[in-house]
């Protein structure tokens, strides 16, 4: 690809207050530490880190009525949904460093308004070992971080469903979740009903990582903005154990490389999520190092030159 160099802006969000495993709020100091801008110069991207987003603690509470740190949980969204758009409308390419998988309700809301401003096609890809289509009703556990592609394709309470734009901020078609392995019984139906293409790791074992991600990528226009929402538990946890909801089964470091060798061979990346890392639970910082590698790969790190046609 002949394109210029990417205009990356880090943005840290450093919460956990989706989840009830406390520690991804270090997700954000852990990836800097691994030496996330340095890889990405080294790449020839221009990068500037706009520090953490600043927003409010972990009150580490019960559920209330099938939501735990409602309130919280909704002013990271906010926090990160103003920081994201100022990013994109500046013309950069945020990448967002969690925190938990609920501030991605922030992240997208604004790339999903960013994209509708100058009538931009999104696609999302969601690479997670789960699914997070949980409701207030669903829900298990009550952790938001199981709930932001539902609150984005409009289902949960107003305060994450209508960020910047109406409500739904997504349609489910505009969706592609990868590496699923552990969906809740009442959002395994929601999932089917609404429609959402996903492939689990069945596929993946069936078909292969090459072939899954030519169909997650199929149909995009020259304009589409890519956003990628990586959620680091997408990960074999014997590769990547810091995370607070490992799911044996995940991708292997070959099949995840190639997934973020075609995400950058499509040429369309325009935002990027990564969450859910836990450095409370890693191993000397093995999982961030692993996150950065695999960045590498999706901003273009190859072993060989290769051939315009070959992309
Ligand atoms: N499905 C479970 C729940 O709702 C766990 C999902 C949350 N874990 C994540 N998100 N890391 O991907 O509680
Ligand atoms: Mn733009
Ligand atoms: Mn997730
Ligand atoms: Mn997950």
């Amino acid at each position: 690809m002949s394109s210029d160099p990417p205009r990356i802006s880090l943005i840290g969000a450093p919460t956990d207050v989706g989840a009830s495993c406390r520690g991804a709020s270090m997700g954000p100091e852990a990836l800097r530490v691994a030496g996330l801008a340095q890889a990405l110069q080294r790449l020839g991207a221009e990068v500037v880190d706009c520090g953490n987003v600043g927003g409010p603690a972990n009150p580490c509470l019960p559920p209330v009525r099938g939501f735990r740190h409602l309130a919280e949980v909704a002013q990271w969204a906010r926090l990160v949904h103003a920081a994201t758009y100022e990013q994109l409308a500046a013309g950069r390419l945020p990448l967002l460093l969690g925190g938990d998988h609920s501030m991605s309700i922030g992240s997208i809301s604004a790339v999903a308004r960013h994209c509708r401003a100058n009538g931009r096609p999104l696609r999302v890809l969601w690479l997670d070992a789960h699914a997070d289509f949980n409701t207030a009703q669903l829900t298990p556990s009550g952790n938001i971080h199981g709930m932001p592609v539902a609150c984005l394709c409009g289902y949960g309470p107003a305060e994450l469903t209508e960020l910047g734009t109406a409500a739904p901020v997504l349609e489910p078609s505009q969706v592609r979740q990868i590496g699923i392995r552990s969906v809740d019984e009442g959002e395994k139906r929601f999932v089917h009903d609404v429609g959402i293409e996903v492939f689990d790791m069945r596929t993946i074992d069936e078909v292969g990582m090459r072939q899954v991600m030519e169909l997650a990528l199929g149909g995009l226009n020259p304009d589409t903005h890519l956003h990628v929402s990586f959620d680091v538990d997408f990960l074999d946890p014997d590769i990547a154990p810091g995370v607070g909801t490992p799911v044996r089964g995940g991708p292997s470091y070959r099949e995840a490389q190639l997934c973020m060798e075609m995400l950058f061979d499509s040429g369309r990346l325009g935002s990027l999520d990564v969450v859910e890392l836990n450095p409370a639970l890693d191993v000397r910082n093995e999982t961030a190092r692993l996150a950065v590698s695999l960045l590498e790969s999706l901003f273009g790190k190859t072993t060989l030159m290769r051939k315009s046609s070959e992309r």
